[in-house]
């Protein structure tokens, strides 16, 4: 069969497939599903959901509004009150695009700096009550060492960064106040608290999986893939994680990330929003009766 031959009967299979009334709806169905659901794009980091942390750095700058609400988050281009700063701790915003969440930061999540690594992402189900934002949550024993979960996180997002070029690694638990997370190393940066999962809760079989993870890239990459403001320019590069979150219930969410030092941290609020099934099933089933066409053809 030639490669004319086979566009050809491609498209009369198509053609043969479009008339028939019982195929309008699905069709409709398939076409209106993917117009509503922005399928994720891997460089689209979706909608800024950074909320204020509770800790400015000084100044009156947008970045250091004392609230949420307007666009652009309020973490770009600031670390924590006396920190060490630049853009080696700067965690810019988390991003949410369907279920895909993204965190920008000029600190580099998968190598760490100056031997602090990246912490995991902790979440709670938005009921209306906030999680309890670092030192409030206990007040004591933040350096570094392994307390309860008093923060009321819901989950966890485990980050295994492998080593170099090894392969990255994600893990999601389902956690409780008796679960064990690990506070950041620096007492006064104890605002930042929890950076890490240690033990306990019990884990998601549909939560593991790979993160996408960038390497440094600009901020002309980085804005060009943003829905909305762009990030302040700083003249430095970004580094990029993304994970899939699938395993979550569609709902409204908190998120939270820091670094072991604590020196920056993000908050966040936003709606996952998994793809469908529906539309899944639908795209599913209208190849299958494509292929399903082509195997009577070819046997013909
Ligand atoms: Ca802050
Ligand atoms: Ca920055
Ligand atoms: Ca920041």
């Amino acid at each position: 069969m030639t490669g004319t031959k086979k566009l050809a009967t491609l498209r009369e299979i198509l053609m043969s497939l479009l008339p028939k009334p019982w195929l309008v709806l699905p069709v409709m169905l398939l076409v209106l599903g993917f117009q509503g659901t922005p399928v994720a794009q891997a460089t689209n980091y979706g909608t800024n959901i950074t909320i204020y942390d509770g800790m400015r750095s000084g100044g009156t700058g947008w970045h250091n509004r004392g609230g949420e609400g307007t666009a652009g988050g309020g973490e770009d281009q600031e670390v924590e009150p006396n920190c060490v700063t630049g853009q080696v701790w700067d965690l810019e915003g988390f991003y949410l695009q369907g279920a895909k969440l993204t965190m920008i930061g000029g600190f580099n999540f998968k190598a760490g700096y100056g031997g602090y690594e990246s912490g995991d992402i902790f979440i709670k189900t938005d009921n209306g009550v906030a999680p309890k934002y670092g030192t409030t949550a206990g007040g004591t024993g933040y350096n570094n060492t392994v307390v309860s979960n008093s923060f009321g996180y819901d989950y966890v997002v485990k980050l295994i960064f492998g080593a170099g070029s090894a392969a990255d690694a994600y893990e999601a638990y389902l956690i409780d106040a008796n679960a064990q997370v690990r506070t950041v190393t620096y007492q006064q940066n104890g605002g930042s608290n929890p950076w890490r999962y240690v033990s306990g809760g019990t884990q998601i079989p549909s939560g593991s999986g790979t993160p996408e993870v960038s390497g440094n890239l600009s901020n002309a990459i980085i804005n060009a893939n943003l829905n909305g403001p762009p990030l302040a320019d700083d003249g430095k590069g970004h580094y990029v994680v993304t994970v899939d979150l699938g395993f979550l219930p569609q709902g409204n969410y908190y998120f939270h990330f820091t670094q072991g030092c604590g020196n920056d941290d993000l908050m966040g609020r936003g709606a996952v929003v998994p793809v469908p099934a529906s539309v899944l099933l639908l795209g599913t089933g209208l190849v299958g009766l494509v292929g399903l066409k082509w195997r009577r053809r070819k046997a013909v």
